[in-house]
């Protein structure tokens, strides 16, 4: 049994907008009412899955969600026809797309019974990403189906539970026991704290963790205040290596120990505030790189364009590559789309430690599937969307279609479908 990290990609569905639905998030704040290119956003998805591949990684596909979720607008005593705007725009968002949300992973090595663990992330501080979770918990039945795997429902409300966007996982060799590392929230200058230490706490529980590997750590509140709403926009480990801003924690000294204690090989990238400040990081999605093991053991970046385009941001990195860290290589890809969301390269994969010979064959995908993908994409998917025109019966028609398409092309099921859907049939 060999065990590799998979980076499952959310694949970027037909209904991605600029609704400017989550409070906090600076980004999709900003960009709220902009023109969308859903074609355009799921493509760059493609192209880094790609990128992911070429580098020898091995890749896997989380599906978009049927949109609008009509399961949950009849839960609100609504439909799609008749419901408000905002109920709208909530019920159409293509937000499943950040696959780190999706679930809080802890591999095998970790868990009292040697299973590899997934709680599914509740999402309830954003109404939009509130009913994520049933279409979530379908697809990840349906892919880890195999006994290696145990996929728990969410946490109950009111707990907020984020997902693997808010927890690190640090181990010296990716199939050998780690330290997890859970972050939650307590406040943050007026902006909602989405990951409460009672989920993470339930979740470390249930995923069966020895207490003496797992910390719960609090974000700082600078941090959420600066609009880092999940710990992925200023941490992120992989492997040995914790790459953190300097203000991430609320107690980074005590972190740090707490850390180096359980695992003396443990080694800390911190970038001080004095070369790149909080708003630099958040604004380039500097920390929301994917710190990924090459096949040749060495440690590299994945980074937004965005990081690339801030010259204090690009001129730390060169003078980190040019010393002699953990970390001895870039890689920048292009996922603006997502980007103007507040989704880096880091939102949009959840990782998974695993045998990939216990996973579903239709979620891990080559070239060849990948090309399948763009074809579906090219043919079905929106170019544009206006957030002002989601009333649009022809839209809403392409949007439902295009998924169709799309599930069709993975081979899944009439049955199976039933469950992913989540969603009462629109006629
Ligand atoms: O939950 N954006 C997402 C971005 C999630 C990023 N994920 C991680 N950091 N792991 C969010 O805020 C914007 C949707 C809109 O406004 O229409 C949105 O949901």
């Amino acid at each position: 049994m060999t065990l590799v990290e998979i980076n499952f990609d959310g694949l970027i569905g037909p209904s991605h907008n600029y609704a400017g639905l989550s409070h906090g998030n600076l980004a999709a704040t900003r960009n709220a009412g902009a023109i969308s290119q859903p074609r355009a956003a799921a493509l760059q998805g493609i192209a880094k899955m790609r990128a992911n591949i070429a580098l020898g990684l091995t890749q896997g596909v989380l599906l978009p969600h049927a949109r609008p979720n009509h399961r949950w607008l009849a839960s609100l005593n609504t439909d799609y026809a008749t419901a408000s705007l905002p109920l709208k725009a909530q019920a159409l968002s293509a937000s499943a797309m950040w696959a780190a949300n999706a679930a809080t992973v802890s591999p095998a090595p970790d868990t009292a019974d040697a299973r590899c663990h997934l709680t599914v992330a509740n999402l309830v501080t954003m109404p939009h990403r509130s009913h994520e979770w049933r279409g979530t918990l379908a697809q990840l039945r349906l892919i880890f189906a195999n006994p290696a795997f145990a996929v728990h429902p969410p946490v109950p409300a009111p707990f907020g539970d984020e997902g693997a966007a808010n927890h690190m996982r640090m181990a010296d060799r990716h199939d050998a026991p780690g330290i997890e590392i859970f972050v939650y929230g307590v406040s943050g200058g007026g902006f909602p704290a989405r990951q409460r230490i009672e989920a993470s706490e339930a979740v470390a529980r249930g995923h069966r963790l020895d207490p003496a590997r797992t910390l719960f750590v609090e974000q700082s509140e600078a941090a959420i205040a600066a609009g880092a709403f999940h710990n992925d926009v200023v941490a992120v480990a992989n492997g040995p290596v914790l790459f953190a801003h300097e203000q991430a924690f609320a107690d980074k000294a005590g972190v740090y120990a707490a850390l180096l204690e359980r695992m003396p090989s443990a080694q800390i990238v911190e970038v001080p505030a004095s070369a790149v400040s909080l708003d630099d990081a958040i604004t380039s999605y500097l920390f929301n790189a994917q710190l990924v093991t090459l096949p040749d053991e060495t440690l590299a970046l994945i980074l937004p364009e965005e990081a690339r385009a801030n010259t204090r941001v690009w001129s730390w990195l060169q003078t980190m590559i040019a010393g002699n860290g953990p970390i001895r290589r870039l890689e920048v890809v292009n996922v603006r789309e997502s980007m103007a969301n507040g989704g880096g390269p880091a939102c949009l994969r959840l990782r998974v430690v695993a045998d990939p010979a216990t996973i579903d064959p239709r979620f891990l995908v080559d070239d060849a599937l990948l090309d399948h993908l763009a074809a579906v994409v090219e043919t079905h998917w929106p170019e544009t969307i206006d957030p002002t025109a989601i009333g649009d019966a022809a839209l809403i028609n392409q949007i439902e279609r295009a998924h169709a398409a799309l599930l069709d092309t993975i081979g899944v099921t009439n049955a199976e479908a039933v469950g992913l859907i989540d969603s009462l049939p629109s006629s």
